[in-house]
């Protein structure tokens, strides 16, 4: 029975609506329905101006609420070179905005249908068409090309004094691993990854992973104004090495090494007194979706000078020390390592 009343009541607020709108019609008519369309039109065109200012009202208190968010000066000169790149896009495609939606507002105001006033029927223009199609594809393709010539220096070839270190991306922390004394970074084979004692997969007959040092917290010394090229690889799923504060990222890959170099200019310790905050950390953060601990990636930066460097990575243990403790490097098995189970044997020996 309620159920009953409860569709009766609807058909009937139904059939009120109706009606009101009829009333309001047959008013419109008595009242003159020119009169009325005018001045729904001069409603709806100071609504409109309201609406644009409002917008522009918005956009500034956007802006102000969120200008804590901002990140402070890039710490290297590629990072400087692509936000000045940013800046030339905003401003670019920010004039063309605000131009057209001003026009926008302000015709919609001040064309609006009057009793002296009737449409212009505007049906085609080339020479329209050609502008608004040329100006455009230029001012794109000019910021395309400072897009392009911005990404090839990150991702060119570094140069000869850069200090290579290698940062793997796996669910869910970077392991970062730098050459030793030797300068070098040692093979590295997946089929020797074990959690426990080789991380990395560290090939062990080859000598130059014997002094490689390995961190699994995922900090990446770096030393100020001396180049610094990443090697960046996988040992699972797709993961994207991050470094905002230096405005680069690239994806880690399983089964490719992607590259990309960067100079860091200014030290932790600077950029603590630049941003006023003594706690503030250069921050490596995953920035492709990988599973549910995708969050917890989190890494750092240490830009310090040589001497801290070199004392910081003096004062490291070698993967191999820490975790082959005694062991002797595996003797010459190079042959033997192109299989994987021989592999694991020679790493079977290597830790006895
Ligand atoms: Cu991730």
């Amino acid at each position: 029975m309620s159920g009953l009343i409860t569709i009766l009541l609807i058909v009937l607020v139904f059939i009120i609506i109706y009606q009101i709108g009829k009333a309001s019609e047959y008013a419109s008519v008595m009242r003159g329905e020119e009169k009325v369309k005018f001045k729904t039109n001069r409603v709806i065109a100071w609504l409109l101006v309201i609406m644009f200012l409002l917008g522009l009202y918005g956009i500034w208190a956007c802006n102000n609420y969120f200008k804590n968010l901002m990140l402070p000066v890039a710490a290297c000169d590629t990072g400087v070179n692509y936000d000045s790149m940013f800046f030339v896009t905003l401003v670019t495609t920010g004039i063309v905005f605000f131009a057209t939606q001003a026009v926008l507002f302000w015709f919609a105001f001040r064309y609006q249908s009057t009793e002296t006033r009737t449409s212009y029927y505007f049906a085609h223009s080339n020479k329209l068409e050609l502008l608004w199609t040329t100006i455009p594809a230029i001012a794109m393709a000019i910021l395309v090309a400072i897009g392009l010539k911005n990404w090839a220096a990150v991702t060119s070839v570094a140069p000869a004094d850069a200090t290579v270190v290698e940062v793997v991306g796996k669910q869910f922390n970077w392991l970062i691993r730098y050459p030793g004394k030797d300068n070098e970074l040692g093979k590295r084979d997946f089929r020797k990854i074990n959690d426990a004692t080789n991380v990395l997969g560290l090939d062990w007959s080859d000598p130059h992973n014997m002094d490689d040092v390995i961190s699994q917290s995922g900090e990446l010394h770096v030393v100020v104004n001396k180049p610094v090229k990443l090697l960046i690889g996988s040992r699972d799923v797709i993961h994207d090495v991050g470094l905002v504060h230096f405005r680069m990222k690239i994806d880690a890959v399983p089964g490719i090494t992607t590259t990309m170099w960067f100079k860091p200019t200014i030290t932790t310790d600077s950029m603590k007194r630049i941003t006023g905050n003594p706690n503030f950390v250069y921050e490596i953060s995953c920035d492709q979706m990988c599973g549910k601990g995708h969050y917890s990636m989190r890494g750092t930066v240490i830009v310090e000078t040589q001497a801290e460097y070199d004392k910081w990575l003096s004062d490291q243990k070698s993967y191999y020390a820490l975790n082959m403790p005694g062991g002797a490097p595996a003797p010459a098995a190079n042959d033997s390592l192109k299989s994987g189970a021989k592999a694991d044997s020679v790493k079977a020996v290597s830790m006895k």
